[in-house]
């Protein structure tokens, strides 16, 4: 009579997944919610979820558009979604906007600012915005957007743009969930190749810079040559793209149709040799991968009594009375009940 049950999620999966189908806005949101959600009971339900709604992300027939946005902080990343979101849903594409912002110094201050940024894409029917999970590791940040990109593609969206905060392993985090990968910049007037490590210029399927206006126009014009010499002595990721630099204004609204054509131009190379297939193919093995990977991490680290046993291998590791081999071996041992 007693016996103890887990907390259950209240919530009836089925109508709600048949509303997101629909694409109810209010339903997306609270679906979204749910997969953010750290409760075990809801974890349950977002699984069901995300299974019932499979089927109906990135269908054949409507294949959506996922692109990652990143660049560093005040290139001008929420402008340019705001005059790129706008002209996509102008032109009649339904447009999401996730976020991966796994730094804790990004509070509810900066959304608001987001908010204000893209202050006409906000109130747009044709778009979804929505801010970045918050808390936890950039691993658990990353596959709750991955999940949330599911959920948007089964409401119907078009185009999902991913946006990252260019300060770290984001990047990588992002460029492992869409289809083309773009890196914002903006003209500094020095040497703005400096400033950008090769790796993330490798990720870039597309360089964008932005702020081609006014007094920054001839830096831009600079700035975007030496981009794409740089792009030049770097491998391409696909047979058939090279990555490119386009300029913008995000300000003036300025070059957004070059870059649907772009990302229109990318999708159709990599059809066409079979690599778009063949990314998508690789992404999902590698998100079981990461499932797997953390999802272990996760059971070790809760694992009854094995926390004070890691917090003392650790103190007998950094004063070099055991080696990490023996101490990791030991605690495995204990976590999978061998002990
Ligand atoms: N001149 C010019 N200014 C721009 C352009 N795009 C953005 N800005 C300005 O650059 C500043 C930063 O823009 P944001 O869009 O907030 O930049 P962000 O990359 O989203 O910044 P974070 O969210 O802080 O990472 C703002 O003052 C914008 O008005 C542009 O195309 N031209
Ligand atoms: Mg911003």
């Amino acid at each position: 009579m007693t016996k103890k049950q887990p907390a259950k999620s209240s919530i009836d999966v089925e109508d709600l997944a048949s509303r997101v189908i629909a694409g109810e806005r209010r339903a997306l949101a609270k679906a979204i919610t749910l997969v953010e959600s750290g409760r075990a009971g809801d974890r349950k339900a977002a699984d069901e979820l995300l299974t019932q709604l499979l089927p109906h992300a990135g269908e054949a027939m409507h294949q959506p558009m996922r692109l990652g946005l990143s660049g560093a902080p005040g290139v001008g990343k929420s402008t340019f979604i705001e005059a790129f979101g706008m002209y996509l849903t102008g032109a009649g594409y339904r447009v999401a906007v996730l976020a991966i912002d796994p730094s804790s110094s990004r509070s509810g201050g900066s959304i608001l600012g987001d908010k204000t940024r893209m202050e006409e894409l906000s109130r747009e029917p044709r778009a979804f915005i929505r801010p970045s999970p918050s808390g936890g590791t950039l691993g658990g940040v990353a596959r709750r957007t991955r999940e949330a990109m599911l959920l948007v593609e089964a409401a119907g969206f078009d185009v999902v743009i991913v946006e990252t905060v260019g300060v770290g392993q984001s990047e990588i985090a992002v460029a492992d969930m869409v289809d083309m990968f773009c890196l914002l910049l903006a003209p500094a007037g020095g040497d703005e190749l400096q400033g950008i490590k090769r790796g993330i210029m490798e990720l870039a399927d597309l360089i964008i810079v932005n702020k081609a206006d006014g007094d920054l126009e001839k830096p831009a014009r600079v700035a975007a040559a030496d981009f794409a010499g740089a792009l030049g002595l770097i491998r391409p990721k696909f047979e058939g793209w090279t990555a490119k630099v386009l300029m913008t204004s995000a300000l003036e609204k300025r070059g957004m149709e070059e870059i649907w054509q772009a990302a229109t131009d990318f999708r159709t190379a990599l059809a066409k040799g079979g690599e778009g297939e063949t990314l998508r193919t690789a992404q999902a093995q590698a998100w079981l991968w990461t499932e797997l990977r953390e999802g272990l991490l996760e059971a070790f680290q809760s694992k009854k009594g094995l926390k004070q046993a890691l917090g003392m291998a650790e103190k007998s590791v950094a004063k070099g009375t055991q080696l990490p081999p023996a101490a990791a071996a030991k605690l495995l041992n204990q976590f999978l009940g061998e002990d």
